[in-house]
């Protein structure tokens, strides 16, 4: 089996565990749980950058980050590929999955500034900047989707922006993201019908 660093709350450990499913690869996995913020947690030894998700494969070689994760999982089948092989389909696939990781590493920075920092010590103008970040973003987006430009069957682009738009509703349900975005709206519907987004949606860590 291969073990994957799970905390249930992180958008990035779902985009893994998303990609594991699409894959066929989940019962393949074990789920470490593992708590990124706990000095006493073991999760350095496996990942020395002390960050979630983080997959030890049989070898015991180890893989860090969600889209290396995610790469490397997808590398073990041959059905339809989260990361296109070549062509125009793999660049749509990757130019996606830059603006919505960048959307989630933005979401990441501002729930880290909100919940980890003492208060008198919080900067709202970094909070201002992430928020416009996910706004702007959100908006090129919006244009992309009403373009028909995100596809049906999920790549990595598709996943990671469905697991940003959990975390933005389970983190910061005052931000609205569906106002005035109808094609994200809609496609958003769709998708996190599948069961790789039905079964890894975010919860608060017990
Ligand atoms: N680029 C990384 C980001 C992973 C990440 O930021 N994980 C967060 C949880 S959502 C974490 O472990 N944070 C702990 C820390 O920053 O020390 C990925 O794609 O996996």
């Amino acid at each position: 089996m291969m073990q994957l660093t799970h905390s249930p709350s992180s958008p990035f450990v779902r985009k893994a565990l998303a990609a594991a499913i699409e894959t066929g690869a989940a019962e393949r996995l074990t789920l470490v749980p593992t708590d990124p913020w706990n000095p006493d947690d073991p999760l350095p030894h496996t990942n020395p950058l002390g960050k979630v998700p983080a997959l030890v494969v049989e070898d015991g070689s180890v893989f860090t980050g969600s889209t290396l994760v995610a790469e490397y999982l997808d590398s073990l089948h041959d059905g339809r590929k989260l990361f296109p092989a070549e062509g125009a389909e793999r660049w749509r696939a990757l130019r996606l999955h830059a603006l919505a990781d960048g959307m989630l590493e933005a979401a990441v920075a501002r729930v880290i500034e909100q919940l980890r920092r003492p208060e008198d010590k919080i900067w709202q103008g970094w909070l201002d900047r992430q928020n416009q970040k996910i706004r702007c973003t959100l908006d090129a987006v919006e244009a992309l989707a009403a373009a028909g430009e995100l596809a049906e069957e999920p790549t990595i682009g598709e996943l990671a922006l469905a697991c940003l738009f959990g975390y933005l509703d389970f983190r910061f349900p005052d931000v609205a993201w569906r106002s005035n975005r109808p094609a994200l709206t809609d496609w958003n519907a769709v998708v996190q019908a599948r069961p790789s987004l039905r079964e890894t949606q975010p919860v608060v860590p017990q």
